[in-house]
């Protein structure tokens, strides 16, 4: 066992034991009163990935247009996905790069899908082997992700998943069903550096779990969490997702657990734009949690670029102190910037 996944195991293990007393420096109790490993902007992180949106119609909707405007929340005004279609930008966010399996590379093999505008349950059946390439990816053991990153520093992780198929591990089952589970928007099953552990896979979870783990005040430092095709607005629309967010998350959001010291990220895998020209690819993406100032108008918005890459060297320089552990995009990605944005 290596040093670092004893360090992880003894924070969980002083979780557990309610009176027990912190023995390491870098364990904290957070607000339901479990142990964790201190950041430097935040001591907890949770993620939540929609789908297949522009800026502008996001926005246009009143909840999603409100809601970087209330206390400590933030726009990312210049945040962008990095390709097309989604599991490509999948990658990008926990492995800081795609390897090359991108729809502009699947373009150059198949330019009979060259003038696409959209990626419809049609447009999969009509190319079967997109739906293929779009799922059954397995990068080799080798490949490390963010999960490797947050091992080595202690942080305890969950991903969860609505309809994964199995309510805890791995399963590689490619779902293409519109009320469901897509295996190509939730990329931890895709890693064999993940797949090949069973104690990685037990991190993995159907989010019946996240309730009964946020109910129970066992919720983990990183918590990764993909909505079912149709909460996530892939094959719905922005009216469909802020009424999802509003009945399953507002309340949830109000919690001390993702407030104090924790930093929320609520972002879109890519724009809703499929011409292969829309290099632009800019999404909305929002931040909140306490460390978020906001005493101005202007700490509202932080129009610094950054990518979905950017995921994974904040998590690097909260917990670790350098970035570019993962040798991939991480490595030049721009930090996000919690307390203040960075052009205030
Ligand atoms: C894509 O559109 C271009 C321009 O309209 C056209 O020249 C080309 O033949 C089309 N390709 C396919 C595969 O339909
Ligand atoms: C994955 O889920 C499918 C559908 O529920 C099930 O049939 C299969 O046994 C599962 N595989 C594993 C490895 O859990
Ligand atoms: C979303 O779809 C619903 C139901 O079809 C419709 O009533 C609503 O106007 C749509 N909203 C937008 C922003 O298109
Ligand atoms: C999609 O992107 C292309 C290229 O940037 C642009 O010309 C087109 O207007 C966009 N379409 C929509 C609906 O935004
Ligand atoms: C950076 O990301 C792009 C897109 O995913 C990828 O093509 C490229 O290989 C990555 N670079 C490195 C150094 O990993
Ligand atoms: C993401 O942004 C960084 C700069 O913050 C840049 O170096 C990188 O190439 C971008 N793209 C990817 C795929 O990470
Ligand atoms: C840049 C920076 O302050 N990095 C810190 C991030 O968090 C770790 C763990 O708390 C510190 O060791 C780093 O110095």
């Amino acid at each position: 066992m290596k040093l670092a996944s004893v360090f992880a195991a003894s924070c969980v293990l002083l979780a557990a034991m309610a009176q027990a007393k912190p023995t390491n420096k870098k364990c904290q109790t957070g607000p339901h009163g479990v142990k964790y490993v201190k950041g430097r902007q935040f001591d907890r992180i949770f993620q939540i990935v929609f789908e297949n949106h522009d800026v502008w119609p996001v926005q246009a909707d009143p909840w999603f247009n409100k809601f970087w405007k209330k206390d400590n929340h933030r726009l990312l005004g210049n945040y962008h996905a990095i390709t097309h279609v989604s599991q490509p930008n999948y990658f990008n966010m926990i492995a800081g790069s795609d390897f090359g399996d991108n729809l502009y590379n699947a373009v150059a093999h198949h330019p009979e899908v060259a003038n696409l505008t959209s990626l419809t349950l049609e447009t999969y059946y009509k190319y079967p082997w997109l739906a293929d390439s779009d799922n059954l990816i397995n990068y080799p053991a080798n490949v490390k992700t963010v999960i490797d990153v947050l091992e080595e520093a202690g942080v305890s992780w969950r991903a969860y998943a609505e309809g994964y198929p199995i309510h805890q591990g791995c399963n590689f089952t490619m779902t293409v069903d519109s009320t469901a589970y897509a295996r190509r928007h939730f990329p931890f099953v895709s890693f064999e550096s993940i797949t090949n552990k069973p104690e990685r896979c037990n991190n993995i979870f159907n989010s019946d779990q996240f309730f009964e783990d946020y109910k129970n005040g066992e919720l983990p430092q990183y918590i990764y969490y993909v909505p079912t095709v149709k909460d996530d607005m892939h094959d719905t629309n922005t009216t469909y997702g802020s009424q999802y967010i509003q009945k399953t998350w507002s309340k949830i959001f109000e919690e001390k657990y993702f407030n104090e010291n924790a930093l929320n990220i609520l972002t879109f895998d890519e724009s809703g734009n499929f011409t292969f020209s829309d290099m632009n690819n800019q999404i909305y993406t929002t931040i909140w949690g306490s460390g978020v100032e906001t005493k101005s108008t202007w700490d509202h918005i932080d129009w610094a670029y950054y990518n979905h890459t950017s995921l994974i060297s904040t998590i690097e320089d909260n917990w670790t102190g350098k970035i570019g552990q993962l040798g991939t995009n991480d490595t030049f990605a721009n930090v996000i910037r919690v307390k203040k944005p960075y052009t205030s």
